[in-house]
C-alpha cells in the first residue's frame, strides 16, 4: 500500500509502518502482524481485514462528562463544513495508508458535521461521499462499513426507530436512507446498525412491545430500500446490553438472533460483536463468538476492550494476548468471519496526545491479534486440545448416547439406562491443564 497524502501531512514525522519481526526494538513496527504470512491456509491481512473506525480516531477529541477534549486536530481548522470534512478525510487516509489497514468504517456524521436541515445533510454527505470515493481509488483501501450516527442528536434521547415519536423516526429514517446510499456508492461490505438509543430507561413511560415492533418495521424497510438500489452485502446488527440507554433492545447475541428470528430478518442480517459490549453483558468475547457461529451469523468484530474495574464502554485497544487466543481458536475453529472484518472500535485515552500515540494504540492491537491467532492455530494443530474436548462427548458417539441424540430413547429407556449402568464415575474437564496449554503455546 502507498502512503496516501492530501494537500498536507498531518503525521508528518511518522513513516508507513512495517514488519519488522518479534526481535525489533522499534516502536514504529509490526512484531506479529506480517500481513503476508499464512495461518490455516488464508494470510493474516486475509484473516483479519482490519478496519479503522473514524469516529474514535478522527473524531473523539477526549472530551468525558468532566471536561472537554484534549486531542487538538490540525484538520479542524477550516470554517466551511464540507472544506473541514475534505481535510479531516486527507487526514484519515494518510493515517490509513501509513499503519496499513484495508479497511475503514465510519457513521455519517464522522464524515461530515450535521445541520438541522435533512436536504443539507444530505447534500454534504454527497459530497464527501465523491471526495472518498477518489481516495479509496488512489489508494487502494476499502469501505468495511457503513452506518448512521442516530443516538448524538438531542432529536433521539427517546431513541430513533424506537421513538415514541413517528415524527423522530421520519429523521432517523432520512440519516439512514443517506448512509445506506452513500455505503452503496462506496461498495461498502456491510451495513451496520448499532441501536444507539434503541432501548428504555424506565418502562413507566415505555411500550415496549410496540417500540421492538417498530424496530422491526424499521430494519425491513430499510433492509428492502437497500437490496432495490443494488447493495448486495450483509446488514449487521451490533448488540449493546446498556449504555446509553439503562436497557436495550439487541442485548446480546442471543437476544439478537431470537429477534431476527422472530421477525424473519436471517436471511439478510448477521452480527457485529464487540469486545467490550459482551463483557457488559457479562458474557466473554468468545461467548459471543460461539453463540454467534453456532448460529450461522458471525459477520464482523468491533475490535477493542474493557475495564474489568469500570462497568462502562471504555473501548481501549485490544491487549489481552491471553483472552484474545482464547476468542481466536474459537474464531479459527469457526473458520472465520463470512464477510466482514475486525474493526478497531477503539480509542486512545483522553491524556494520551501525541500524533504517536493513534499509531501506537493500532500497532499494539493488530500485533495482539496476529499473535493470539497464530497461537491458536498451533494449539490446534499441535496440542490435544481440539482431541480432549472430543472425546469428551465420546459418550455420544455409539450406543445409548447416540441413540438419545437421534431422538431414539423414551425417558423410560434413559430411566432403564440409568438403572442398568449404576453410578456414573467422575471426569475432569481438566480446566488448567487447558489453560496451561493456552499459556505454553503463547
Ligand atoms: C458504540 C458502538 C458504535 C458502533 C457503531 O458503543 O460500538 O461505535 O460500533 O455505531
Ligand atoms: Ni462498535
Ligand atoms: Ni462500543
Amino acid at each position: 500500500m502507498q502512503v496516501l497524502l492530501g494537500d498536507k501531512e498531518y503525521f508528518k514525522s511518522i513513516n508507513q509502518i512495517k514488519y519488522e519481526g518479534a526481535e525489533s526494538d522499534n516502536p514504529f513496527a509490526f512484531r506479529w502482524y506480517d500481513e503476508n504470512k499464512m495461518v490455516a491456509g488464508k494470510t493474516l491481512k486475509e484473516h483479519f481485514r482490519f478496519a479503522c473506525a473514524y469516529w474514535h480516531s478522527f473524531v473523539n477529541d477526549g472530551s468525558d462528562p468532566f471536561g472537554p477534549g484534549t486531542h487538538t486536530f490540525e484538520w479542524n481548522k477550516k470554517s466551511d463544513a464540507v472544506e473541514r470534512a475534505k481535510d479531516k478525510m486527507d487526514a484519515a487516509f494518510e493515517f490509513i495508508t501509513k499503519i496499513n489497514l484495508p479497511f475503514y468504517c465510519f457513521h455519517d456524521v464522522d464524515i461530515v458535521d450535521y445541520t438541522k436541515d435533512v436536504k443539507d445533510n444530505d447534500r454534504r454527505l454527497q459530497a464527501l461521499v465523491q471526495y472518498a470515493k477518489q481516495k479509496q481509488k488512489d489508494s487502494g483501501v476499502k469501505l468495511l462499513w457503513g452506518t448512521a450516527n442516530v443516538f448524538s442528536n438531542p432529536r433521539y434521547m427517546n431513541g430513533a426507530s424506537t421513538n415514541p415519536d413517528f415524527h423522530v423516526l421520519s429523521h432517523a429514517a432520512a440519516q439512514v436512507k443517506g448512509a445506506i446510499d452513500a455505503t452503496i456508492e462506496l461498495g461498502g461490505d456491510g451495513y451496520v446498525f448499532w441501536g444507539g438509543r434503541e432501548g428504555y430507561m424506565t418502562l413507566l413511560n415505555t411500550d415496549m412491545k410496540r417500540e421492538k415492533e417498530h424496530f422491526a418495521r424499521f430494519l425491513h424497510t430499510a433492509k428492502d430500500y437497500a437490496r432495490k438500489n443494488g447493495f448486495k452485502g450483509t446488514f449487521l446488527i451490533e448488540p449493546k446490553p446498556m449504555e446509553p440507554t439503562k436497557h436495550q433492545y439487541d442485548y446480546d447475541c442471543e437476544t439478537v438472533i431470537g429477534f431476527l428470528r422472530q421477525w424473519d430478518l436471517l436471511n439478510d442480517f448477521k452480527i457485529n460483536i464487540e469486545v467490550n459490549h459482551a463483557t457488559l453483558a457479562g458474557h466473554t468475547f468468545q461467548h459471543e463468538i460461539q453463540v454467534a457461529a453456532d448460529a450461522g451469523v458471525l459477520g464482523s468484530l468491533d475490535a477493542n476492550r474493557g475495564d474489568y474495574q469500570n462497568g462502562w464502554d471504555t473501548d481501549q485497544f485490544p491487549n489481552n494476548l491471553n483472552e484474545l487466543t482464547e476468542a481466536m481458536l474459537i474464531f479459527l475453529e469457526a473458520g472465520g468471519l463470512q464477510g466482514g472484518g475486525i474493526n478497531f472500535d477503539a480509542k486512545i485515552r483522553r491524556s494520551s496526545t501525541d500524533a504517536a500515540d493513534l499509531f501506537y494504540a493500532h500497532i499494539g492491537g493488530m500485533d495482539t491479534f496476529a499473535r493470539a491467532l497464530i497461537t491458536a492455530d498451533n494449539i490446534l494443530n499441535k496440542s490435544d486440545f481440539k482431541q480432549f474436548r472430543k472425546d469428551r462427548y465420546s459418550s455420544y458417539d455409539n450406543g445409548k448416547g447416540k441413540a438419545f441424540e437421534e431422538g431414539k430413547l423414551s425417558m423410560e429407556d434413559l430411566h432403564a439406562y440409568a438403572v442398568e449402568s449404576g453410578e456414573p464415575e467422575a471426569k475432569s474437564g481438566k480446566q488448567e491443564y487447558l489453560e496451561n496449554i493456552i499459556n505454553r503455546y503463547i
